[in-house]
């Protein structure tokens, strides 16, 4: 098996996943994602970005994009064979696949998590949790495997099967190609800081973890959508992302099978972390998939800060 980091840049996915010995069906999965992304760019670029007229379960009301990748990424899903269960954003309940399910993958996506952003044009993602078996209401730490894609100024995908974090970038072609293998994290305080939620919703402890990330220099980068906010993390190797509880939503706003607990896992195989400010995300046992939480996630040394202010401050 090849090891990671001896891969030539701009192998494309499957062929790197190939390489890598990464299992048949685990990598089927990944690309028909990765497939179903090539026609939810195509609407996003030129789709209709009416209301559907329909609302999920949350009561947002659904743009046409949202119920659009839902049902690009759903039937790629229910074709591949290898899915057991699927959980979308959109739906908002778990539809079963195949009930001869233990060596088949559940996955939980939000299909175009920030849609509200595509009419402003800012960027928007595709959010991705995987695991073995036939239920995806499991603690995070369970994931087999977990991605996102990224429709920004470029198209990258970023994936982990538990084994480092990988980043591909699309190409004219449409391929997506190796362009960082194994990203890490780096320490050190926090240069950016993305900051969700109102100021004046916050708490004391995290009103003081704020304060202290300015005073120690961090800036503040927030754009409204959590796939490129967290992505600016990840590929700066440094700062903070948070969308923490709130006076008047002491959950937060995000949720945790669809965002939370796939990018807890990538965070986490880069050398960061992932709290809800009080206790590890990935250990969160989901009641439902409803279920949202607070999250600090970035560098370890920012994460632990935040842990340390709530303690002292709430
Ligand atoms: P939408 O999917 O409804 O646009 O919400 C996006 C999101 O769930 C997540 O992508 C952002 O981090 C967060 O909401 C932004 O929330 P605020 O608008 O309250 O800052």
């Amino acid at each position: 098996m090849r090891q990671a980091g001896s891969t030539p840049l701009h192998v494309d996915l499957r062929r790197y996943l190939r390489e890598t010995d990464e299992d048949r069906d685990l990598t089927r999965v990944i690309c028909e994602v990765a497939d179903a992304t090539k026609y939810i760019i195509n609407a996003i670029r030129t789709g209709d970005l009416g209301m559907a007229g329909t609302s999920n379960l949350y009561g947002e009301e659904q743009l046409a994009l949202d119920v659009l990748s839902d049902r690009i990424i759903r039937k790629r899903l229910i074709h591949s064979g290898v899915v057991s269960c699927i959980a979308s954003e959109e739906s908002g309940e778990i539809q079963q696949i195949d009930p001869d399910c233990e060596q088949k993958y559940a996955v939980a996506y939000d299909p175009l998590d920030g849609s509200s952003l595509v009419d402003v044009n800012l960027a928007v993602g595709t959010i991705v949790s995987i695991y073995k078996g036939c239920d995806v209401l499991r603690p995070g730490r369970e994931q087999v495997a977990a991605m996102y894609i990224l429709y920004g100024p470029r198209t990258t995908l970023v994936y982990s099967t538990g084994r480092g974090v990988h980043e591909f970038a699309m190409n004219s072609l449409m391929e997506y190609t190796l362009n960082h293998e194994n990203i890490q994290m780096s320490n050190g305080a926090a240069k950016i800081y993305s900051p969700g939620g109102q100021r004046s919703k916050y708490s004391s402890g995290t009103e003081e973890f704020a304060r202290q990330l300015e005073a120690g220099g961090a800036k503040l980068r927030y754009s409204g959508g959590f796939v490129p906010d967290i992505n600016q993390v990840l590929m700066k190797r440094n700062g903070v992302f948070m969308y923490p509880h709130l006076k008047n939503a002491p959950d937060g706003k995000l949720r945790v099978l669809y965002e939370l607990n796939p990018m807890a896992f990538l965070i986490e195989q880069a050398g960061g972390a992932a709290s809800t400010g009080k206790g590890r995300i990935l250990d969160l046992q989901p009641r439902s998939i409803e279920d949202r939480a607070p999250i600090f996630i970035g560098s370890k040394e920012s994460v632990a800060l935040a842990e340390r202010c709530i303690s002292e401050a709430g």
